[in-house]
């Protein structure tokens, strides 16, 4: 029997990344969570082998400015690939549900666009607890993930894009 899928770096290997250049936006808001979601998408590009230097990390004040954040990025420099982070609450009102919509829509917009990468590692949860959990609690850290994913997205582009150097002929 299939074991079920609940966490995406289970089953990831990470690509070789000390090529790779990447940026990273992070939202102040609920900072206790987004600075342990960091955390993870650094210790997880640092084990590929993405170098330091190559990593740029931006933070905005909201969940909500990451995709302006994000294009940015990619507008004043070379990056491979984009990781969002931020973690959204549920309150009294629905405002996590258009702060969730407009950055998953945002960071699909942007990914098409700009034809790379963007990854989404933004919390949703319905409450604090939740966000412990998935931010380096039970259920892992989703940073970690979000960080193992763009690296996967970029190993994807760069196998489509770059030939394999022939030899021989
Ligand atoms: C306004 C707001 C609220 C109520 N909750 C959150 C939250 O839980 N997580 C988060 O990242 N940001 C929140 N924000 C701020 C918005 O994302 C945004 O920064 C402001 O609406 C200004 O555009």
């Amino acid at each position: 029997m299939t074991k079920k899928k609940t966490n995406l770096s289970d089953h990831a290997e990470l690509p070789d990344g000390q090529s790779y250049k990447i940026g990273i936006a992070v939202a102040r808001w609920n900072e206790e969570i987004t600075s342990a979601l960091l955390s993870g998408s650094k210790q997880t590009l640092i084990e590929a082998g993405v170098k330091e230097d190559n990593i740029k990390v931006i933070q905005v004040p909201g969940a909500f400015e990451l995709t302006v954040a994000s294009k940015m990025l990619l507008q004043t420099e070379s990056f491979d690939g984009i990781i969002a982070l931020g973690c959204v609450i549920k309150g009294e009102t629905s405002h996590n549900e258009y702060i969730n919509n407009a950055v998953a829509n945002g960071l699909t917009q942007l990914s098409l666009v700009s034809g790379k990468p963007c990854t989404f590692g933004l919390l949703t949860p319905n409450d604090m607890q939740q966000a412990l959990d998935r931010s380096g609690g039970k259920h892992g850290n989703k940073g970690h993930e979000a960080a193992a994913t763009v690296l996967e997205m970029i190993a994807l582009k760069k196998s489509l894009t770059e030939p394999a150097s022939k030899i021989g002929y």
